[in-house]
């Protein structure tokens, strides 16, 4: 089998900017606004040996949206920008502080003390701190001398907890300590049995037991590095070149990318990962850009996995809240993760103590040809003439890698010239494995093993990835409804002169409050559109963009089980709200041990107006995970995503005017059989 060596011109027109270089409202923080933050943060609260005080969040605290619009709107933001301030969660003597600082003043505007259930995000530095702690505790040094264990040899992760009903909510972690020997697929071999909690304020291990359990997955058949792997190899793949004689067709200004006929600004936050604002798209018919997305982002992850056993119940993480999409991002690789005409943008953060660190490469922007066809048609039926039009299909891809542990997401942001965007998760890394005394599903002695033998000894644990982006779609403009379009079956009737009995027709309803817009997608067929009421096309349609999902999956534990009543988000495939500042984190702002009263589904239950408002959509990517043998010891890729698309927004096809790329193949490029 060959595949073919194959070369891509991609010809964009290059869009001119003023390379003005200011601060944009949606800008992250900087990293003199960051020192800036601990400098007037440090004057109110000194740290000293007696007085802990730690950076567990800080952000860009979200300017007024009235304010940035105006803001925006004065296209050459000849007005005053918003204030700039950041939003800071601290922890201080086991207490969660929220200090909001204005950056032009620099001073503290707000600063109070949160006194409801959760607890913030786990930093990388304190989950770092708290398993050297485990691996030089006395007890769980004795518990791996007696299991035969190298010490050398044995990693130790950490785990959120969860919360089980329990009154008091410490700032808890368990450790899960796995066992390398040779390996360096860490997650592939667990070593089961031990209970061991570090309180993350204190410092200190808060509980420890061993329940001693049986032996551990083999190692051998975890390598994945390839140049460790023994042949034979394959199956083979030829080299490929993707070249743009004119260099990239998009230009970044700042955080503000242009590229065809898409304006958006891109940002990164330490929990949500990548962040999209301000997305407008160039319409040619009416000269002018149109807005489409003031905000979307990734808002929460859950994964529960489906093992109730003590090494696994806990096991139902909240990934954005708990570890931060954004602070588990990783640095891509240059023409492995991202092609090679991809551009890459660094992160700048505050660690533990305040002061910022850099990332590089956590965001990569690229230019996407897959060879697919972005419209075409062949006519034949005019006599004497064969006519056929065919565009090619660019779109332009932002991406971040965001490693969870043993997973990875690829998460990408696609805008499309059709005016689509499309968002798509990628599942792939390794999968949570535990230990069985099986190597064949005939030794299998009790009712269920919570999944699939994957190799000896291991068995690869059912669970759910679910993916909740928040999308402050403004259409035109904020004042917006949401229609669910059902398709209903009619019956003609006898009265007609037709031989056919039936025919679908659509039934418009606008949703009212936010129990109308609550969805759970493939009940029945129906579009569901976010459309501006206050503009028509000229033929009278309201303007608008369609959601397309994906595949769907919801939540199969039981409503009252407490990992779901935390992530009652997923209740629903679909949500409106209407805008609020706050309400930005479907877990609610504090994810770790919450307790499911500051959720998504809370808010909803208020049942506001969503008619000719503010609103936000809220959609769930959803995948439920039977482990199957081909994803170990690495998964290959499996991805899901959905589409955000022109519905009566542009008068006709807003591609069709676009000339079609120019593609060339380099002199080898012939496809061989060998
Ligand atoms: C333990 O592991 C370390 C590092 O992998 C190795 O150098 C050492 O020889 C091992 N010790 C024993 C007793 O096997
Ligand atoms: C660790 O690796 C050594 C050498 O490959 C092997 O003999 C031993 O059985 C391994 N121990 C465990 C617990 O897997
Ligand atoms: C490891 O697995 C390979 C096949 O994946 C097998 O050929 C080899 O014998 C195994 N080695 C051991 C020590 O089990
Ligand atoms: C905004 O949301 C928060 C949290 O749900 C709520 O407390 C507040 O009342 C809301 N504000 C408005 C104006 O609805
Ligand atoms: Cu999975």
């Amino acid at each position: 089998m060959a595949l073919f060596h194959f070369t891509i011109f991609i010809i964009s027109s290059i869009f001119v900017t003023s390379s003005s270089s200011f601060i944009h409202p949606f800008d992250p923080l900087t990293e003199p606004e960051l020192r800036l933050v601990h400098n007037v943060i440090n004057k109110r609260y000194p740290v000293g040996p007696k007085h802990r005080f730690t950076y567990e969040y800080v952000g860009l605290n979200e300017p007024d949206k009235s304010l940035v619009l105006s803001w925006h709107s004065s296209r050459h933001h000849n007005i005053k920008p918003p204030p700039r301030q950041a939003f800071v969660i601290a922890r201080e003597n086991g207490k969660t502080r929220e200090i909001v600082v204005d950056l032009f003043s620099r001073a503290i505007l707000s600063d109070k003390i949160y006194v409801g259930n959760g607890n913030p995000m786990l930093t990388t530095e304190e989950q770092q701190a708290a398993t050297a702690l485990v691996l030089k505790f006395k007890p769980f040094r004795d518990s791996m001398m007696r299991r035969g264990l190298n010490m050398s040899e044995v990693v130790v992760t950490s785990s959120t907890m969860g919360w089980f009903g329990e009154a008091k909510t410490e700032r808890l972690i368990k450790t899960i300590p796995f066992y390398l020997n040779g390996s360096v697929n860490t997650y592939l071999r667990p070593i089961e049995g031990m209970t061991i909690l570090v309180d993350l304020d204190k410092m200190k291990i808060a509980k420890f037991k061993d329940r001693y359990k049986g032996p551990l997955p083999k190692a051998n058949g975890t390598e994945y590095r390839i140049s460790n792997l023994k042949p034979p190899f394959g199956p083979s793949l030829r080299d490929a070149i993707v070249f743009q004689p004119d260099g990239p067709g998009f230009k970044i200004d700042g955080h503000v990318v242009r590229w065809a006929n898409w304006e958006f600004h891109i940002s990164f936050d330490v929990r949500a990962g990548v962040i999209i604002s301000l997305a407008s798209i160039f319409d040619i018919d009416m000269n002018k850009y149109r807005q489409i997305l003031y905000k979307g982002h990734l808002s929460e992850m859950f994964v529960p996995y489906m093992d109730p056993s003590d090494d696994w119940y806990f096991i139902t993480y909240l990934d954005c809240g708990e570890f931060g999409c954004g602070q588990a991002a990783v640095s891509l690789e240059p023409y492995t993760d991202c092609p090679a005409n991809a551009v890459f943008m660094d992160s700048i953060t505050a660690g533990l103590d305040g002061t910022p660190t850099k990332k590089s490469n956590v965001i990569c922007i690229f230019e996407k040809y897959a060879g697919d066809i972005m419209w075409r048609h062949t006519e034949s039926e005019v006599p004497g003439l064969e006519i056929t039009e065919v565009r090619p299909d660019v779109s332009l891809v932002a991406r971040t890698v965001t490693t969870v542990g043993n997973y990875d997401y690829i998460v990408d942001y696609e805008f499309k010239p059709s005016g689509s965007i499309k968002i798509e998760v990628g599942l792939t890394g390794v999968l949570e494995v535990k230990p069985v005394e099986y190597v064949h599903t005939s030794e299998i002695k009790e009712d269920d093993i919570h999944g699939t033998i994957v190799a000896d000894y291991t068995v690869g644990v059912n669970h759910d990835h679910f993916v909740t982006f928040r999308l402050d779609l403004d259409i035109d403009g904020t004042d917006n409804s949401f229609i669910r379009n059902e398709l209903v079956t009619k019956k003609t009737p006898k009265s007609a002169n037709t031989p056919r009995k039936s025919y679908w027709t659509t039934s418009k309803k606008t949703a009212r409050t936010e129990a109308d817009a609550r969805v759970k997608l493939g009940q029945r067929p129906e579009e569901l559109v976010v459309v501006n009421p206050n503009r028509k096309t000229k033929h009278g349609n309201e303007i608008g963009y369609r959601l397309l999902s994906g595949p769907v999956a919801g939540p199969l534990l039981d409503q009252n089980d407490y990992p779901q009543i935390r992530a009652a988000f997923t209740n629903y495939n679909v949500w409106i709200t209407p805008y609020n500042k706050s309400e930005v984190w479907a877990s609610g702002l504090y994810a770790d041990r919450s307790q499911g009263d500051d959720t998504l589904n809370v808010w909803s239950q208020r049942n506001r107006e969503i008619e000719k408002k503010d609103i936000v959509m809220w959609y769930t990517v959803g995948f439920h995970h039977v482990p199957c043998q081909e994803d170990f010891p690495t998964m290959p890729t499996l991805a899901r995503g959905f589409e955000l698309r022109p519905t009566n927004f542009f008068e006709q096809n807003p591609v069709l005017k676009t000339k079609p790329i120019k593609l060339a193949k380099s002199p080898k490029c012939t496809p061989k059989n060998d």
